[in-house]
């Protein structure tokens, strides 16, 4: 699984530029899971200033970063700090979680509203689909009014990050379109 990632990943590496993707979503979503399915290297979790933890992960010119959303008004201001120049931001959501799923949206668009983020591609896992119950990654889709948004590049990609279903999809696609984006 991992020398797929990488070279996956490797199909980013050719240009000098620092390329920053950011992985997003509640906590349980399965962020966590998935950065340790790509193998990419050592994932260093740090605890800035503030308190909120961020898990980062340097491949090549490619940096990662990642913290769970929700419930955390007043340390927003400070993730910042994370947003600029980043090319792509995938949201991860447990598909099996319809309560919160309001939230996963609220977080999501809000999120979506920061200049920084205003070109990034965006990538959503419709995780979790190994659970019986699990809503479809249209379902999800719905839920999180991925249809609303305007002038961005999006899909979502069913995935069981525990398995490694649906990821090398998902990134491959991301891949392509932040490739793109560069030229
Ligand atoms: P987070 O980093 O987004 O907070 P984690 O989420 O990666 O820590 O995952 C939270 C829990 O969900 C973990 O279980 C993890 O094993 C599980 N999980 C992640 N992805 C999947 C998936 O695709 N399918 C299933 N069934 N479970 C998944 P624990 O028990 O360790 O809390
Ligand atoms: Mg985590």
């Amino acid at each position: 699984m991992g020398s797929v990632f990488s070279s996956m990943f490797n199909r980013l590496w050719g240009g000098k530029k620092e390329i920053r993707i950011l992985i997003l979503g509640l906590d349980g979503a399965g962020k966590t899971t998935i950065l340790y399915k790509l193998q990419l290297g050592e994932v260093v979790k740090t605890k800035p200033t503030i308190g909120f933890n961020v898990e980062t992960l340097k491949y090549k010119n490619i940096a990662i970063n990642m913290w769970d959303l929700g419930g955390q008004t007043s340390i927003r201001p400070y993730w910042r700090c994370y947003y600029a120049d980043t090319a792509a931001v995938i949201f991860v959501v447990d598909s099996t979680d319809k309560e919160r799923m309001v939230v996963a949206k609220k977080e999501l668009h809000t999120m979506l509203k920061e200049d920084e983020l205003s070109d990034s591609a965006l990538l959503v896992f419709a995780n979790k689909q190994d659970q019986p119950g699990a809503m479809t990654a249209a379902e999800v889709s719905k839920a999180l009014g991925l249809a609303e948004l305007k002038d961005r590049s999006w899909s979502i990609v069913s995935s069981s990050a525990i398995k490694g279903e649906g990821l090398t999809e998902g990134l491959d696609w991301l891949i392509d379109v932040i490739k793109e984006e560069q030229m």
